[in-house]
């Protein structure tokens, strides 16, 4: 279970996580329309600081706008709350949760004038897929179940709902002896994990899926600068899921998943079966950028 801090951030208040309460006719909690992020602060040599803050406040908002949810907090109030939260329960290194969802007023599938809330929880969070997974490499499973279509549900907001699809193939996958789902869009093209973006290296060359079909995360625009800086080619193409049996190496990028590597897919090991060369440099570059011990990408931190 997750450990539950002192505070949360409620609609532009400090309040007890005890009385951080929802009522049962929420919205959001009947349909799955809210829009959420995650977040994450590490322990730097300068004290606590959060990574990427600004764009995952942005990407927020824009969650908000494809989905129509209008979010009461501009850029600026929202990063301010994000630190507020974590100073008021004296953490500088965690998992952060900002969720706007729709409260109580209609119900019905017309929500016109339900009040858009926005709740900010911490906690702290270690490896989402095991410490011996950043280290060793995780098994990963295609799943049945398919990614979605555009026109389905979009794939550019992290709206609640859409992770229904996620754990149905979490599930699945974990049920059956794999650590993680990968998930093929509707034309059959690999499209990201249950709560990842997908690289495969091959040649020396990474390649990951264009926007589309999957998200654009901030682990995995950060991958592409980084493996960039270091000289190494990156093209965002499609590819199958045979492409990626036949990579030398693959990994998964994610907020909560950092940068994990990929040993085997569908039961075929991937190039030497643990972690590549590729993976082990981006990885060790990423988790320095993050703890603030990479001078070049000092801009992507902003202090607790
Ligand atoms: N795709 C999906 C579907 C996704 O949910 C995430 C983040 C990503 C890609 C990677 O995006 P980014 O975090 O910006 O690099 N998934 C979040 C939710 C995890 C959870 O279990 O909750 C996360 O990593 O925080």
């Amino acid at each position: 279970m997750v450990e539950r801090t002192e505070k949360v951030w409620l609609n532009g208040e400090l309040v007890a996580f005890d009385r951080a309460d929802v009522s049962i006719l929420t919205h959001t909690l009947h349909y799955g329309l809210g829009v959420f992020e995650g977040i994450r602060a590490y322990e730097s040599p300068a004290g606590g600081a959060v990574f990427r803050l600004r764009e995952h406040v942005e990407r927020l908002l824009r969650s908000g706008r494809v989905v129509e949810i209008e979010i009461p907090f501009g850029t600026e109030e929202l990063e301010r709350a994000v630190l507020d939260t974590l100073r008021a329960n004296r953490m500088s290194e965690g998992y952060i949760r900002p969720i706007a969802y729709l409260g109580e007023g209609a119900m019905g599938l017309l929500p016109a004038d339900n009040p858009v809330e926005v709740a900010i929880a911490v906690w702290p969070w270690g490896a989402y897929l095991g410490d011996e997974g950043l280290e060793r490499g995780i098994r990963a499973k295609v799943s049945s179940y398919t990614r979605h279509h555009p026109n389905i549900s979009m794939t550019q907001s992290k709206t609640c709902g859409n992770y229904v699809n996620s754990i149905l193939a979490k599930r699945e996958v974990t049920r059956l002896g794999y650590d993680e789902a990968i998930m093929l869009d509707p034309n059959g093209m690999v499209a990201e994990a249950s709560g990842e973006n997908v690289f495969l290296v091959r040649k020396g060359q990474l390649k990951t899926p264009p926007l589309g079909s999957v998200l654009d995360g901030i682990t995995r625009d950060s991958i592409v600068q980084i493996a960039r800086d270091k000289g190494i080619e990156v093209v965002e193409q499609s590819f199958t899921r045979d492409e990626l049996y036949i990579a030398d190496e693959a990994f998964l990028t994610g907020t909560a998943a950092e940068v994990t590597p990929i040993r085997e897919v569908d039961d075929r090991v991937i190039g030497s079966g643990t972690r590549g060369p590729v993976t082990r440099t981006l990885q060790s570059t990423y988790f320095d950028a993050v703890r603030g011990k990479e001078r070049k990408y000092e801009h992507w931190l902003t202090k607790v």
